[in-house]
């Protein structure tokens, strides 16, 4: 039996897309050594930079896709959940993939903990500008109306909102762009859960959180963030014993270095 046996794992913002080859061989890496054999692989959101719709047949949607089928058919359960990147993926992308699609918030059992699951982007409620964007981006109407133009006009449209974003971040306060406390207690009671384990802020930890009224006997909760991809591969493992947050080195560089310029003659 795999030693990765009563292991659940959770990992999200990899944020993969065709300039980060060394993210796609650090996830192939993790799914090999930490996921084979595990009880189930948790996804939550923006494990794509961008995702313009499931007809969008890139080769690093394909790598991932059947990664996940064949640890999926070796009896790991696979769940995905949408990130404020991809949440055009679809029932047909989860399908390829062996996954399960899950609804942001969700709340699984884990060893017999009852634990909450979210992206995390909607717990953001200070940062007023993007709650705005949000509600127009899930709207159904809206996305059909995207999924309905060409795919070359699609990716354009996510680039340039892509680059409107992070002009519009390079001007927020840091503080804004976390989550708010308020939110995160008013989840947690309302889903009587008293863990919470979220991404998109990449600001990976585990906080300690009193709730207004207790839980099962304790007004003592936790939420851990995981972190982004972007630097190391972010894994939390949870497991009966309890659960750790660890950063990985990538085997190779997330991007490939860019040559040097030559110089002018
Ligand atoms: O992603 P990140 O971490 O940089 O910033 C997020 C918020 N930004 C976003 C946008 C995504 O980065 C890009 C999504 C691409 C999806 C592809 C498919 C699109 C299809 C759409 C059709 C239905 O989520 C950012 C938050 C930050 O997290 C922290 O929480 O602050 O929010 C914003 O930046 C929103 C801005 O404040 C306001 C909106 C600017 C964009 C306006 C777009 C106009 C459309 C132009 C199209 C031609
Ligand atoms: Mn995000």
């Amino acid at each position: 039996m795999s030693n990765n046996a009563n292991k659940t794992l959770f990992i999200s913002d990899l944020h993969l897309d065709t300039d980060t080859p060394g993210i796609l061989q650090s996830l192939l890496a993790v799914l090999h050594d930490r996921a084979e054999g595990a009880d189930a692989l948790y996804i939550l959101g923006d494990l794509f930079e961008a995702w313009v719709g499931d007809d969008d047949q890139s080769d690093i949607a394909d790598a991932v896709a059947t990664a996940l089928m064949s640890l999926s058919q070796a009896g790991t359960a696979v769940y995905l959940m949408h990130g404020n990147r991809d949440f055009l993926l679809g029932e047909d992308f989860a399908a390829r993939c062996g996954a399960t699609l899950l609804a942001d918030p969700t709340v699984i059992e884990c060893y017999g903990r009852r634990v909450a699951l979210s992206h995390g982007d909607s717990l953001c409620t200070r940062d007023t500008a993007y709650m705005t964007f949000r509600k127009q981006m899930r709207d159904p109407a809206w996305q059909q109306a995207f999924l309905d133009r060409p795919l070359l006009e699609r990716h354009m449209v996510a680039q340039q909102i892509r680059q409107k974003s992070q002009d519009a971040n390079s001007h927020k306060a840091s503080d804004i762009m976390d989550v708010t406390h308020q939110e995160v207690i008013k989840l947690m009671e309302s889903l009587q859960v008293d863990i919470l384990i979220h991404g998109h802020t990449h600001r990976p930890g585990i906080h300690t959180i009193r709730l207004h009224d207790a839980i099962n006997g304790s007004d003592e909760a936790v939420r851990i963030v995981l972190g982004s991809w972007d630097q190391k591969a972010w894994v939390l493992e949870f497991s009966p014993e309890g659960y750790a947050l660890t950063p990985m080195a990538h085997p190779q560089p997330a991007a490939p270095t860019k040559p040097a310029k030559a110089a002018k003659a």
